[in-house]
This record gives C-alpha cells, structure tokens and sequence, in this order.
C-alpha cells in the first residue's frame, strides 16, 4: 500500500509558505478540494501558524477561521484538525473532523473522550521560541521515547487511531532533523503509523543554498520536500504532511510501484493521473 499524503490549508494570514492565501472560508475549501482530487487522503486544517516566533492565536479568533472550512471540507475528504486548543479540537470535530493533528502532543486524553484518531507530534519549546536553541543528549532516543510513552498512554486511554510525528522543525537544528530522519526506521518500529512533515521547511532551505548565504525561500523548497517526503515513505512512513500534494502523490505512487517486484512482464499498473489509479500506457 503506497503511503497517505495529507494535503495543508492554513487559514492564517501568517503560516510561513502559505499565509493569507486561504483566509477567506470558500476559498480554502476550495483549496482543500482541489487537494483531495489530486489525492490527498486527508486534508490538515489550522487556524494558528507554528512557524517559529509565530505568537499564538485568541481561541474565539481560530474557532472563526477554522470552523465553517472543517464543515465546508468534511463531506468531501477526511479532515484532520491542527491545533493545540481543546475547545477548537471539539468544535472541528462537531463540524466533522475525524483526526486531532497535536503539535503538543498534550491532548491525547481529548481525543479518548471525542473518540477520534490522535496525531502526537513532538516539540521541544513552543512556537515563540523553539528555534533559539534547541538542545538534546540524544535527539533520537528523547523524541522517539517521547512519543513510545504518549502513544502507549492514549492507547491505554481508549484512542484506536494514534499516529506519531517526530515533529520536523519543531525545536530543532538541522542536524537534529536529519538525525530523526536517517533513525526513522527506529520510530516505524514502535508499531505506530508514521506522520512526517517536511514540507517546505527552513532546514529543506538551507540544504538547498550556499552555506555562506541566506535559505532558499519556501518557493524554492519542492525539490527538497519531495525528496525528503520520498526519505520518508520508503524509511516506512504511512502518511506524510504537504503543501504540494500532486507532486508527493507521485512520489507515493513511484515508491508504491517500485516497491513490489513486477515482473518482466510486468508493466506500470497504477498511474497518478489527477489522483486517480489509472492503467498504464504503451509509454514504457
Ligand atoms: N508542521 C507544521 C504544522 N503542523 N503537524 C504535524 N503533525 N507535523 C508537522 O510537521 C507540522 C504540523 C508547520 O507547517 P505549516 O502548517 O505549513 O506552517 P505554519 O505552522 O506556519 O502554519
């Protein structure tokens, strides 16, 4: 099975790739439709950025924004919730939302009592200031048990679903981001499915320019979110988090393909063609 992408709208006028362009209700429905035909099998909903140094949102301002895009998307496409605000939480889900996206990591006794699957990400810090100087003994051992002890309690808690999220950029240099994804592996092993967000990422933009100077722009970062989204499904993620969903349904599509030996006389079965499987033509 070719690993889940789970396309972004942000309706923030702030998030850092993506701000301002879906504020307005119908237009990030729209967005998130045209993000489910190109395969999205969920879309992310979130009304607070968590870019670093991003200050935090009143709750009544993000019920506003997030509320009628959850209940314009929900009969469409599986809609997952990011926030970290319990009375949005239940909100999103009241208008349809069937997947709590945690950055904190706090909220797992929450979805227990909402009955809807749990994303536990890990941060170090909180958005203001997560970036000033991260620290860690051994990033991967601290974020991976991390998450083995918050996943293990919401399963104990009554949360069927529960994925974990090593949390890309959230508290973390880039030495620490490509630890956590050379040791994915490590985290897949734990028994939990795998969400992984690179999309876009600072650390994608300083791999991307000179080290003398300034990070590609978020415009500049598809090549490196798509590579690190394909590091991701073939290193046994079952979903991955972006902003440019036709491009990872193809990755996700190519891993899936590659992955399973066809034979000689086989042939490309599958295609991603608008998000549809389709058949292979005489192409080669
Ligand atoms: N990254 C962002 C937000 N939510 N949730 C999970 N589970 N994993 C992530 O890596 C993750 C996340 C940051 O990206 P984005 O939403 O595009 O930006 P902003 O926080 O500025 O809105």
């Amino acid at each position: 099975m070719p690993a889940a992408v789970m396309g972004v709208v942000n309706v923030t006028p702030d998030s850092f790739s993506d701000g301002g362009h879906f504020l307005d209700p119908d237009a990030a429905v729209a967005h998130g439709r045209e993000l489910a035909r190109q395969g999205a099998a969920v879309v992310d909903v979130g009304g607070e950025s968590s870019r670093p140094g991003a200050s935090p949102v009143p709750e009544a301002e993000e019920l506003r924004r997030v509320v009628p895009v959850v209940r314009g998307l929900a009969p469409h496409v599986r809609v997952s919730i990011d926030t970290v605000k319990p009375a949005v939480a239940a909100a999103a889900v009241e208008a349809g939302a069937t997947l709590l996206n945690d950055i904190s990591g706090a909220l797992g006794p929450l979805a227990a009592e909402l009955g809807v699957g749990w994303v536990v990400m890990h941060m170090q810090g909180t958005p203001p200031t997560m970036q000033e100087d991260p620290r860690y003994d051994d990033v991967v051992a601290e974020v991976y048990g991390f998450l083995a002890e918050r996943a293990a309690a919401a399963r104990r808690a009554g949360v069927e679903e529960v994925w974990v999220d090593p949390g890309i950029g959230f508290g973390k240099t880039l030495g620490h981001n490509l630890s956590l994804l050379h040791h994915l592996p490590d985290l897949v092993a734990l028994g939990y499915p795998v969400l992984v967000g690179t999309s876009r990422k600072g650390f994608l933009g300083r791999l991307a320019a000179d080290p003398s100077g300034p990070p590609a722009p978020p415009s500049d970062r598809l090549a490196g979110s798509v590579a690190t989204a394909t590091w991701a499904m073939l290193s046994g993620a079952s979903m991955v988090r972006v902003h440019d969903v036709a491009a990872t349904v193809q990755a996700a599509v190519l891993v899936g393909e590659a992955g399973r030996d066809v034979g000689a006389v086989g042939g490309r079965t599958t295609g991603w063609r608008d998000g549809q499987t389709v058949s292979a033509g005489g192409e080669g």
